[in-house]
């Protein structure tokens, strides 16, 4: 049924409605059927039929609504029903019995601070002199943070004669070049605003070496050392990075559970302590004929439930307060070559509706947060904006849009969602960093407070007045999707999480052998930050 018709038959019976409840019934089976059931349950009092008035139970045949909203009655009704719902004509599987979605009106809604996102906010076209302007307030930033802990001067200053048999002097630069010499060592390019300067870092200096080894083009570095060959080279003898400061953010010391091996084992996650918790997932791929629906719907109707994870560890959802999507939600459409032949749902504004219908099942009681990914239906470029309204419209009033990356604060705790393009370009350059360890490249984008440092790589920057990549205001938590690998790590006070994916490994993924680590959710404990890993069958 075309939505323009649900306006009509509303139309001639009297009645507004908005957009959202049209969304709604659109998105059901039979929209017919509803819009029936609809206009005989309501009465005069109502001028603007809205989402609320269109509680859905049918399916079951006697067109009877019950919107009781307990959250899932712990039999699977609301997966099975969910699931069944996503199945466009004809359907795969046998009917739902039951569709159950949560009732409308949310209980008190806990809030979310976005502190910082792009979403509104962009300015650039890409022109050269903005490119300028992005990599200088990059340079500003990230030096201010090194120059708290080195006195370093500008590299102009280099050039006058009396410095050549000064002892130590310090440098802030942007890599702008590394390569190794004849001799083995490696030549950085450094630059600043006020010139470019060529530094040496010797392999005999073994501990320098080896924290240089993961210097990337890009980022901004400190260096110490003495100049040589008439004051036009510098030997290095100690590398700052902007470094995230020790022992940052001691909220509750030991307090962590971690382990990142995603099997739910960890104590002190939070049960029964009356902390609430926040659930982080990523890269959930709707739309893929590999998208694990079963999984999934466990997972939403576990959010439903309060319920016990598949391996016997109470995770007292009944707890959870807070849902974080950090991108990917659905597959998209011409990501890649060839995508169309993995696709099981072909239209990208389909994939979302069905994303926002698994996504209705999820209990009114938590707050919904989503990230845009490299999938999602928004410019490539990153920063990239939330959701445009035409997609968000499809979801529950209640959600929050967010950009790519976004800070955000909830309950006093600062999430930093980024979803985590760079870490393609951070494993192809950095050495030993694996897909199948993403918490230790996450680790590298804090020791850099970038999370995004090179340029020119897969990720494509787009040259906003300020560089949204910055890690200014440190983070308690970083989380990231996009390798479909899970990692929990505690780095300085800061929890990084990668939260995997919904997805089992595709076609490309066979030939880049990326092997995928699935259906999980990261259980994190607002209170003392204790994380622990879930994992759906
Ligand atoms: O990315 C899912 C995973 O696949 C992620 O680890 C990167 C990898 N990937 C995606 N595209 C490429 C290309 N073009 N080359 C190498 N590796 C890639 P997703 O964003 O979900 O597609
Ligand atoms: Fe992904
Ligand atoms: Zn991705």
């Amino acid at each position: 049924m075309h939505e323009s018709l649900i306006v009509e038959e509303f139309a001639n019976a009297g009645y507004q409605i908005s957009p959202d409840a049209v969304a709604l019934i659109d998105s059901c089976p039979s929209p017919d059927n509803v819009v029936k059931q609809v206009l005989q349950s309501l009465d005069d009092s109502v001028l603007v039929v809205d989402k609320q008035h269109v509680m859905l139970d049918y399916g079951n045949g006697d067109g009877s609504n019950s919107g009781s909203g307990d959250g899932g009655n712990g039999d699977s009704a609301v997966s099975t029903a969910v699931k069944s719902d996503m199945e466009r004509v004809p359907p795969k599987k046998p009917p739902a019995k039951k569709l159950h979605i949560q009732p409308p009106v949310a209980p008190e809604l806990p809030g979310v601070n976005i502190l910082c996102d792009i979403s509104n906010e962009s300015t650039c076209v890409g022109e050269y002199s903005e490119f300028v302007r992005y990599f200088r307030d990059r340079y500003a930033r990230l030096s201010n943070i090194i120059r708290t802990r080195i006195t370093a001067r500008p590299i102009e200053s280099l050039r006058s004669e009396r410095l050549r048999d000064y002892g130590n002097i310090s440098i802030i630069g942007m890599v702008h070049d590394i390569r190794t010499t004849v001799n083995g060592n490696k030549l950085i390019k450094l630059e600043d605003p006020t010139g470019m300067f060529s530094v040496l870092i010797r392999p005999v200096d073994h501990d320098l070496w080896e924290l240089a080894s993961g210097i990337i083009r890009d980022e901004v570095i400190g260096v110490t050392g003495s100049l040589i060959g008439d004051g036009k080279l510098m030997i290095v003898s100690d590398l700052v990075m902007p470094e995230i400061p020790n022992q940052h953010n001691q909220r509750l010391p030991g307090s962590w559970t971690g382990n990142g091996n995603g099997n739910g084992t960890g104590a002190g996650g939070g049960r029964d302590n009356g902390h609430s918790q926040a659930v982080l997932i990523s890269d959930v791929h709707v739309g893929s004929n590999t998208f694990l629906e079963d999984a999934f719907c466990e997972f939403i109707d576990w959010l439903g439930d309060g319920g016990v994870d598949s391996g016997g560890n109470g995770a007292d959802a009944g707890q959870v307060q807070y849902l974080i999507i950090a991108g990917d939600l659905v597959d998209g459409v011409g990501v890649y070559p060839g995508q169309e032949e993995e696709l099981e749902i072909v239209d990208v504004y389909d994939q979302y509706r069905c994303a926002a219908k698994y996504l209705r099942a999820v209990p009114r009681n938590v707050r919904i947060i989503i990230a845009p990914g490299n999938h999602d239906a928004v410019r490539r470029a990153e920063p990239q904006p939330a959701l445009p309204e035409n997609i968000r419209s499809m979801f529950r009033d209640d959600t929050v849009f967010t950009g790519n990356p976004a800070l955000i604060e909830i309950k006093g705790v600062r999430i930093l969602i980024y979803h985590g393009r760079s870490m393609d370009d951070l494993i192809a350059t950095i050495p030993n960093l694996s897909y199948q360890r993403p918490a230790e490249v996450m680790v590298e984008m804090l020791r850099r407070r970038h999370i995004a440092p090179t340029y020119g790589g897969r990720v494509s920057i787009a040259p906003e007045i300020t560089d949204h990549f910055v890690i200014d205001r440190i983070p308690h938590i970083l989380h990231c999707g996009h390798v479909h690998t899970i990692g929990v790590d505690l780095y300085k006070g800061v929890t990084v999480i990668n939260a995997g994916t919904w997805q089992s490994q595709t076609e490309f993924q066979k030939r880049v052998n990326l092997e995928p680590v699935p259906a999980h959710a990261a259980i994190v404990d607002l209170t003392t930050l204790g994380t622990r890993m879930v994992r759906f069958a």
